[in-house]
């Protein structure tokens, strides 16, 4: 049962697509009260057993229990357990426990949810607005309650089959040879590769929908020469246009008035990669239209997939910001003894990027209304993708288009995916990954993945196939770095069987993925759920943060520790135990409920099949093009009996209508 709260005059988001009346019974299960900053809250008492899930892109546990979040998207590459925001706002919250009921906060400014953080046995929910909606949706439990939003906030992203492959990607490939080689290099060592992305590399002066010359010329010629390799381009796309003269892109925006404003009606400016840009207004519905045609260039090109980027808007500085350190810095006090006049120095200097302060100076236009962009800042990135999804449904009307974003709102996972942007290269970012998923499959984000291996600093070659062990599981797996750090393609990790055995798995699990995923897609579902989600009254399962299901018939128990030989595992039912390596079936056993150590060398992946549940594999492939799912392997818990039915189609068209369902038994 979902009720649904109107205060005030909400500005129209688009993540509920269900018609819902506002109901004017009172609030039960949260009380309603102001804090000391006057804002909008809503509390209730946590019961020593509750958990509670939800946020989507947050850091910490699948249990967000014992610490304070803020909605409000971020640009922050270092994503520790003290920060509060990501790149994404996804205001669903699920209380789990004696009582069980879900909140979805519908409003685009900034909240804070303090859960347990000011006092432990209170969740605080507080809105720096008054005009929201609020969704109260009780069901059974947690999966149910899931269920039941997912329905009301409508389907999710379908993703081309191809985009299932493994993608290779890095903040550096400068020309279509360093491209070349990268697709060389897979082909070369027989590592499976789908899509290499083309970073703003690409770009003539990171200007969004050119191509340059130089570095990449014959464009079209070179995306089909990859296309021919079974590869394809991925370019990525950011938020800001360059200002300058005779780009057309900068010239039309600014006729048109299509860019973010200042309250005194001139275009709001920040700089970011190509320097000074203005920021389309994507809450403006001419802005997006005129901004999504844009993306036809590069389909022009045979390109069939892109990441938006920066899309928070992500601001390295504005000329107010600049000029406010710069009138700091003429009047600093140098006869002064004070130490924190030299901390406050240092602040003033590395604090000029997304400063709050510049946010708050920037101007929608929404229906002719000037809207200030408080009001609408998690709104941003969604619109951005929401863009181009638009405009791919007329400019590629029978093809999916591989779209996903760095910032999100719930409603976009309607239109694209999502990455988790600029994780590090670090062991923690392998569970804080694992974490996420199930969060981001409660909110709608099914066509999801991290940098696998880390984006920022140095990866170690044990780091990465403990990742990809992981990341042969969730939707998007990409191999992703920053510029500067040590290369981390798999070929550049050592010797590359590992890695092939790793990633030729993945190519085997595709059929089972995909129909998963395709199902999920269908049916509002989760691919992927914490143990706590199939079995609500198992206590150990509930605490289990660290194992997921993936589908209906696996759970994974993924390694995250350096020179760990394997882990600890809980089993919440007998289930059969398969290490893989070189993708093959290298020894399996019969496990009952409980807990195990599971051995797993760097080479291996350890799977858990589910009891009367079947596992199909295909043979292994070097990308999607070249997969044959007609000859299936079945993998199974016991000679009992069992079934699967798998989901296939062609993989590309935006219709289901070469959808089919083929029962497997075994
Ligand atoms: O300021 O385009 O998250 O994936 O490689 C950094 C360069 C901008 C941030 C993205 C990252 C990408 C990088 N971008």
């Amino acid at each position: 049962m979902i009720k649904k709260y109107l205060y005030g005059t909400p500005i129209e988001t688009g993540a509920v697509i269900a018609d819902i009346s506002p109901c004017s019974d009172s609030l039960t299960l949260l009380s309603e009260s102001r804090d000391k900053e006057k804002r909008l809250c809503f509390s209730c008492s946590l019961d020593d057993n509750d958990i509670v899930y939800g946020l989507g892109e947050a850091p910490r546990g699948i249990n967000k229990r014992g610490h304070i979040y803020e909605s409000f998207n971020s640009d922050d590459p270092y994503h520790t357990e003290e920060k509060r925001s990501l790149y994404g706002s996804h205001n669903f919250l699920i209380i789990s426990g004696n009582k069980s009921f879900g909140i979805f906060i519908d409003c685009g400014a900034a909240i804070t949810f303090d859960i347990g953080y000011t006092e432990t046995d209170k969740l605080n929910i507080c809105c720096s607005a008054d005009d929201l909606v609020l969704y109260i949706i009780e069901g059974e439990n947690s999966y149910d309650i899931v269920r039941q939003f997912r329905k009301i906030i409508g389907k999710s992203y379908i993703a081309p089959k191809w985009a299932f492959g493994f993608q290779q990607s890095r903040w550096s490939y400068y020309t279509a040879d360093d491209v070349r080689k990268v697709a060389q290099k897979y082909r070369e060592n027989e590592i499976p590769l789908d899509a290499i992305y083309l970073d703003i590399d690409y770009m003539e002066g990171y200007k969004d929908f050119t191509v340059s010359n130089e570095r990449f010329p014959e464009f079209k010629s070179f995306v089909r020469e990859m296309k021919d390799m079974g590869i394809r381009l991925v370019p990525i796309i950011d938020a800001g246009v360059k200002i300058e003269d005779g780009y057309d892109i900068y010239e039309e925006g600014k006729e048109k008035g299509y860019f973010c404003k200042r309250k005194d009606g001139t275009d709001f400016a920040a700089g970011v990669w190509p320097g000074r840009t203005h920021f389309p207004d994507f809450l403006n519905p001419d802005a997006r239209k005129w901004f999504g045609s844009k993306y036809k260039v590069l389909l022009d090109y045979g390109i069939e997939g892109f990441w938006n980027d920066m899309n928070e808007p992500a601001m390295f500085y504005t000329d107010e910001g600049v000029r406010e350190a710069v009138d700091y810095l003429k009047s600093f006090d140098f006869s002064s003894n004070d130490p924190n006049k030299f901390f406050e120095l240092g602040g003033r200097l590395s604090g000029l990027n997304n400063r709050r302060k510049d946010y708050a100076a920037i101007y929608h236009n929404i229906d002719g209304k000037q809207v200030n962009h408080e009001k609408v800042h998690n709104l941003y990135g969604y619109n951005m993708t929401k863009a181009a999804a638009e405009a791919f449904e007329e400019l590629s009307p029978d093809k999916r288009v591989l779209l996903f974003s760095r910032s999100s709102y719930i409603g976009m996972h309607r239109f694209g995916g999502i990455w988790t942007g600029d994780n590090q290269s670090w062991w923690s970012h392998i569970l804080l990954n694992i974490k996420m998923m199930p969060s981001l499959n409660m909110c709608g984000f099914l066509y999801s993945g991290a940098d696998l291996g880390g984006f920022g600093t140095n990866c170690t070659r044990d780091l990465l196939l403990r990742w990809l062990a992981f990341g042969i599981f969730t939707p998007l797996m990409r191999d992703h770095s920053a510029f500067g750090t040590r290369p981390q393609e798999c070929y550049n990790m050592g010797d590359t069987k590992a890695f092939k055995g790793i990633i030729s798995l993945r190519y085997r699990l595709i059929p089972y993925l995909y129909s998963e995923y395709m199902k999920a897609c269908l049916n509002d579902d989760m691919m992927i759920r914490p143990l706590g989600f199939e079995f609500p009254d198992d206590e150990m399962a509930r605490r289990t943060e660290d194992q997921l299901f993936i589908g209906e018939s696996i759970m994974v128990s993924p390694i995250y520790e350096q020179n760990a030989a394997g882990r600890y595992v809980y089993l919440p039912e007998d289930m059969r135990l398969v290490i893989f390596k070189d993708a093959k079936t290298e020894r399996t056993e019969l496990l009952s409920k409980g807990i195990h150590y599971i051995n797993a060398g760097l080479e291996e992946v350890p799977v858990f099949i589910r009891k009367n549940k079947l596992l199909p594999l295909c043979e292994p492939a070097q990308c999607t093009d070249k997969s044959d799912s007609s000859r299936l392997e079945l993998l199974s818990y016991s000679d009992e009996p069992a079934s699967y039915v798998l989901y296939e189609d062609d993989g590309i068209s935006r219709s289901t209508d070469s959808a089919h369902y083929t029962t497997l038994t075994k």
